[in-house]
């Protein structure tokens, strides 16, 4: 078994990328191997600036997760912020790394560029996420494509910690599936919450369904065959039919004659009926809020027991202890 670590931020309510991207990968990791998930609060400090908002988001992304097949007897679920060995291990690795390294982060620079408002809690936050893999000796990283580079950048930093102050930190690798490691969003681009364009894992099927058929497509005539590969649409589809349905589709889009509205009612219909045992048991959840909070205990034990004696590893290794 591998030591599996990924985390998600409390940002907003988690969404098809989020889900086909990583969470499927915790759910599926979490049989064989030794996982540590955790909701990542102290990252989303750089986006949600209203406590009582994020006191919230955190909750709901615990029972996301837990809804979506979590278990936390298999897995450890904890959050954050509840692991101060993370943020000082962070100080640690902040020494040391280049402001280059950072300075060459697509995800930074694509923020930037869009016009988002970037604090230096940003630009350094792969440094900290560089210390919540470190902190637990991940070897495997589940994460989507956008996220690679920062498991590299996570790499770099270990490696260079490693060979000034002799073997400390274990090096993760990223674990991408290549079928789902970037979803689209309803206007083509990435699935992103801060680009506004996600279709969400939960709430109201009426409202997730209007914002389906509200995907934008291309202007081509329907009688036009196309390849599937390059159509949006069609790469949605695909995360809900089963082989026959999907290979099914393909043929029709290379068929030509048919209405973007049809593929989007299948979207729908498969997608409402992929999520509802979650939505079931997620309404269940929202009933029993102190479990919750006690699952979310019992992990920041559990995960800070891991943490601080890595931290003690790498304090005596730079000559804190
Ligand atoms: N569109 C996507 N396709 C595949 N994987 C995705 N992930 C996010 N979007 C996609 C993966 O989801 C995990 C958790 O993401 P996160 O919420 O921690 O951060 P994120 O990548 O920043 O998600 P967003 O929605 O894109 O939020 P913003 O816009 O705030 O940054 C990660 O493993 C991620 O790869």
């Amino acid at each position: 078994p591998l030591r599996v670590l990924s985390g998600i931020q409390p940002t907003g309510r988690p969404h098809w990328g989020n889900y086909f991207g990583a969470i499927r990968q915790y759910i599926d990791l979490q049989e064989a191997n030794e996982g540590y998930y955790f909701i990542a609060d102290l990252h989303a400090l750089t986006t949600v600036r209203d406590a009582a908002v994020l006191r919230q988001n955190v909750l709901d992304t615990a029972m996301d997760l837990l809804a979506l097949g979590l278990d936390p007897t298999k897995a450890t679920l904890f959050v954050q912020s509840h692991i101060p060995e993370v943020s000082e291990l962070c100080w640690l690795l902040l020494s040391g790394t280049p402001m280059g390294l950072l300075q060459r982060c697509v995800a930074y620079k694509e923020k930037v560029e869009k016009g988002l408002p970037a604090d230096v809690g940003l630009f350094t936050y792969p440094v900290l996420q560089a210390a919540d893999i470190l902190a637990y000796d991940s070897q495997l990283v589940p994460v989507g494509a956008d996220q690679v580079q920062h498991i590299e950048v996570c790499r770099d930093i270990a490696s260079r910690f490693n060979h000034q102050f002799g073997d400390t930190f274990v090096l993760p690798k990223a674990n991408v599936l290549d079928a789902s490691a970037k979803v689209p969003g309803t206007d083509g681009e990435k699935m992103s919450k801060s680009y506004d364009n996600t279709l969400p894992l939960f709430g109201e099927v009426k409202k997730i369904s209007k914002q389906i058929m509200r995907i934008t497509t291309d202007s081509r005539p329907m009688e036009d065959p196309k390849e599937p590969e390059d159509d949006h649409l069609f790469q949605l589809f695909r995360l809900f039919g089963n082989p026959d349905e999907i290979d099914a589709m393909a043929a029709m889009y290379r068929r030509g004659g048919f209405g973007y509205g049809d593929v989007k009612k299948a979207i729908a219909q498969s997608s409402e009926a992929y999520f509802a045992d979650a939505r079931e048991k997620r309404a269940e959840l929202e009933q029993n809020v102190d479990y919750v909070h006690q699952v979310l205990a019992e992990g920041a034990e559990k995960a800070r027991n891991v943490a601080a004696k890595v931290l003690g590893r790498a304090q005596s290794a730079c000559g804190l202890r």
